[in-house]
């Protein structure tokens, strides 16, 4: 029987439909920016996030990384949260590609806070510290398990880097699921931040791809960046035709993703050998900690059952839900769940 694969949501496989728009899609060389498909859709994308421009970059990775690039010079800092997939996912390459130093602030629920951010900024007068260049937010926060970022802080934020002269920068790989959660519009959510990477390959189902979105000329940056970092492609509207049939098409389901993450998590409450915080659970992301086996153990033992999950930050497992995990498949897994955690 195939398992239940609730490892990511980068799990999912593109949809008969996908796949004919893929199929269908008219292409060019995108090197020479001659690709219908990828046009249209960095022309949607900018369009719907209200920012001039928008960039196709194959992963969320390259996505940030180009972004910090943009907005640094080596031995700059940024800051973030200590469990930020900047720091914690993207193989040092901050500091690898861009030679950036990346200043950590301890969040809640991978939330931190204005005055956290005003005490790490370095004075501007001391030219033996680092230059503060970026304040950089992840939302939703995947190792804290897909919370969501409070607007109130986000703009208290902005106020702060205008005040010190900083770029924001937006770590959306999954800002989707703030939005259809909050309510409130990509493009307001995007107003405070010079930069975002987005990841059309979450929760929205294409197979592969992300975008940068800012201003004109940062997006022009961005573009020289990408070429320089091996990451120009040629006739990818075979690619761009997905994600933008996922931007069309697959953002208001996300609201399902987020109700079967809560169902999991309610039933893993009433376990008594694991331990859930139901207030991180706010979007498709749960992670949980087991009391009487380890991680390890833990995600073998689902395994063995059908089941598979991933590691969340530390001591935890992590379930993520998506599109292609049906609500049945959601009771099997609350069966394999109580079988190996016992009820
Ligand atoms: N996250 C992956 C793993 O790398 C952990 C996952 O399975 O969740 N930002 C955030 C917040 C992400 O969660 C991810 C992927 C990325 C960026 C990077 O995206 P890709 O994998 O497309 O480079």
């Amino acid at each position: 029987m195939k398992p239940i694969d609730l490892r990511s949501d980068t799990v999912t496989k593109p949809t008969d439909k996908m796949r004919k728009a893929m199929f269908e899609a008219e292409v060019g060389d995108d090197v020479y920016r001659e690709d219908p498909t990828v046009n249209r859709l960095q022309k949607y994308a900018a369009e719907l996030f209200g920012k001039e421009a928008a960039l196709f970059v194959p992963s969320g990775v390259m996505g940030n990384q180009i972004s910090l690039n943009v907005h640094t010079n080596p031995r700059d800092e940024i800051i973030l949260e200590k469990t930020a997939h900047v720091f914690v996912y993207e193989s040092g390459s901050a500091a690898g590609l861009s030679g950036l130093q990346l200043n950590l602030i301890e969040g809640k629920r991978g939330v931190f806070t204005p005055e956290q951010v005003g005490e790490a900024i370095r004075p501007k007068s001391a030219y033996y510290m680092p230059r503060t260049k970026v304040i950089e937010i992840e939302n939703t926060h995947n190792v804290a398990g897909g919370t969501i970022h409070p607007i109130e802080n986000i703009s208290a934020m902005r106020s702060l880097a205008d005040k010190y002269h900083l770029a924001m920068h937006l770590d959306g790989a999954r800002i989707w699921n703030a939005h259809v959660e909050t309510g409130l519009p990509l493009s307001e959510y995007a107003g405070y931040f010079d930069s975002l990477s987005v990841c059309l390959s979450k929760g929205l189902g294409a197979p592969i791809g992300s975008l940068i979105l800012g201003s004109a000329d940062f997006i022009e940056e961005a573009f020289r960046v990408r070429k320089a970092w091996g990451g120009g492609m040629r006739q990818v509207g075979i690619i761009a035709a997905a994600g933008l049939y996922a931007l069309e098409n697959n953002i208001p389901r996300l609201k399902e993703d987020h109700e079967k993450a809560k169902i999991l998590a309610i039933h893993l409450s009433g376990i008594e050998s694991v331990e859930v915080d139901l207030d991180s659970v706010q979007t498709n992301i749960l992670s949980f900690a087991p009391k009487a086996i380890s991680v390890e153990e833990g995600i073998a033992m689902c395994a063995e059952n059908g089941l598979l999950l991933g590691k969340g930050g530390i001591g935890k497992i992590r379930a993520v839900t998506h599109l292609d995990v049906s609500f049945d498949e959601v009771e099997k897994a609350k069966s394999i769940l109580s079988k190996v955690f016992g009820d």
